[in-house]
């Protein structure tokens, strides 16, 4: 025995032994890389894994079949910025103001001071990417964005070492690709400006000249302002087109760059969001998947992000680090068939219900506007096939990882954000107790309990033919057993109804969760 041992008590003799075993075992157990996977308008339906029988999703469902499939897991919102927004901040939406849908041309709405969900993986000592959608704004509040030169702020400022991405929706302007600051493929002699306001420039626009249209736009959505690729867009933009893209080819694109990410940090820890353009509308597949589902176009990009992860699942096989990588996929929204263009979504998708049980979809208050597929696989810390009913949301990502890498939120940030690291990882089949969620109205559900806020409206969206939710009365379903929110029994328990009313108005006004 060695000198300085012999000085030491049976106990500290026992850790001076085993300290250095265990730091080699953890150090056996690096960080694992994490994939988010946010899939857009994806529904509740639209897996076969959950339930869908008219299209197959095998790469989706192998998640799900390899790791664990969530049956009650939610966005914020049944939109897309303020669910993302939820995302990155932990924050509920609706208590910052402007964080509804945006045009392409909005100003960052994160702000760029406080901790984001990415921040908290790069000071974990992760390189963090964003691949994909953004649709959170850029640059300066209130100040134009001049898209010919580097655009001030944008994902590289909340967080995120390297980003590809496109400003908002592809059915919006401005239809190029950035990346970190630049828009790519830019011709300085022929300089972008985008409008949202009015015309702007001489080309041609889907309300001017629909004869132009490969697609042509569904009567009063809008999106008949200038034409891209065939597609008349929301909003007006002149100049760039070198750097406009091939709608049919963004999903490739994406990939690519993702893939590119995966490849080039591999050898370290990862956090990479990747968020995909399908399945929002203009559904364009590429030639690969132009015709291969039996339900038009919109089974085309079901079957084209299916394939888009099973391509990574493979690259993380090909680089020999599926075991200790966490792949989690998710939806914004729920689904909707009609939102803007004609593609026949509707009339193709017979016997295909996209919310699966649920009532409603996007932009609804009733459980399919925020109840979404989640699925995730971590051969190392995720036992094979589980499904787990726990409560979860997307805001809880934030709290649960920054736990997860021993991070410290301040007492601003992260407000609504609950750890829920446990239920993500299967270790435990209970997640939050409640939740409160944004479909036009509020709703909080706590337990098998859901309660919906009085709110005036329209019951049935005009455009998307969807169930709003909103509904003058109040509304009270028992989850348990009415999934599809048929039978309100908020006059049967007026008092169940009034405390809950009372617990998500508290929640409001403290302006925090906890
Ligand atoms: C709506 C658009 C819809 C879609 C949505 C955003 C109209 C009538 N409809 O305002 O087509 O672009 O915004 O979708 O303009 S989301 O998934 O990004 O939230
Ligand atoms: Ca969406």
């Amino acid at each position: 025995m060695k000198l300085k041992y012999a000085l030491m008590s049976p106990w500290m003799l026992a850790a001076a032994m085993l300290l250095p075993l265990m730091a080699r075992a953890q150090k056996k157990q690096p960080k694992p890389n994490v994939i988010f996977i946010y899939a857009d308008d994806v529904g509740y339906g639209d897996l076969s894994s959950y339930g869908a029988t008219k299209i197959s999703t095998p790469n989706i469902d192998r998640l799900g079949k390899e790791g664990i499939r969530f049956t009650n897991a939610h966005a914020s919102s049944a939109t897309c910025t303020p669910s993302r927004f939820a995302l990155m901040t932990g924050k509920y939406p609706w208590r910052q103001k402007g964080t509804g849908v945006l045009p392409g041309d909005a100003s960052l709405i994160i702000p760029t001071n406080q901790l984001t969900l990415p921040a908290i993986f790069q000071n974990a000592g992760y390189k963090t990417g964003s691949v994909g959608k953004w649709h959170l704004g850029l640059g300066d509040t209130n100040k134009q964005i001049n898209w010919n030169k580097p655009i001030s702020k944008g994902p590289n400022e909340v967080g995120f070492d390297y980003a590809f991405f496109f400003p908002a929706t592809s059915d919006r302007v401005p239809t190029v690709f950035i990346e970190n600051h630049e828009v790519q493929g830019l011709d300085p002699a022929d300089p972008i400006e985008v409008d949202y306001s009015g015309k702007i420039g001489k080309e041609p626009t889907g309300l001017e000249n629909p004869d132009l249209l490969k697609l042509p736009a569904s009567p009063n959505h809008g999106h008949n302002n200038t034409i891209v690729n065939g597609i008349g867009r929301i909003g007006w933009m002149t100049g760039g087109k070198q750097a406009r893209w091939t709608d049919e080819e963004i999903a490739h694109v994406f990939l690519s760059k993702a893939e590119q990410f995966i490849e080039d940090n591999h050898k370290n820890p990862f956090f990479l969001y990747f968020s995909l353009n399908d399945i929002h509308v203009p559904r364009m597949p590429s030639m690969q998947f132009k015709g291969k589902s039996k339900m038009g176009l919109r089974g085309d990009v079901i079957l084209q992000m299916d394939w888009t992860v099973g391509e990574i699942l493979k690259k993380l096989d090909e680089l020999k680090i599926a075991d200790n990588t966490l792949v989690i996929f998710s939806s914004d929204n729920g689904p909707v068939l009609d939102d803007g263009y004609a593609d026949r979504a509707v009339e193709l998708a017979k016997g295909h219900s996209a919310a699966g049980p649920l009532r409603g979809g996007k932009y609804s208050a009733f459980e399919g506007g925020t109840r979404v597929p989640w699925l995730a696989r971590w051969p190392r810390g995720i036992k094979p096939g589980i499904v787990s009913d726990a409560l979860i949301c997307q805001i809880d990502m934030m709290a649960s990882f920054a736990h997860f890498l021993n991070q410290k939120t301040g007492s601003e940030e992260a407000v609504d954000s609950f750890n829920v690291m446990e239920a993500i990882l299967g270790k435990s089949l209970t997640g939050r107790s409640w939740l409160i969620k944004q479909g036009g109205a509020l709703s909080i559900t706590q337990g098998n309990w859901k309660y919906i806020e009085p709110r005036e409206g329209k019951a049935v969206a005009e455009l998307t033919n969807i169930e709003t939710g909103a509904n003058p009365k109040p509304q009270l379903y028992d989850l348990s057993k009415d999934i599809g929110e048929k039978n309100n029994l908020a006059e049967k328990y007026p008092a169940k109804a009034k405390a809950m009313a009372a617990e998500l108005e508290k929640v409001r006004t403290a302006g925090r969760s906890h």
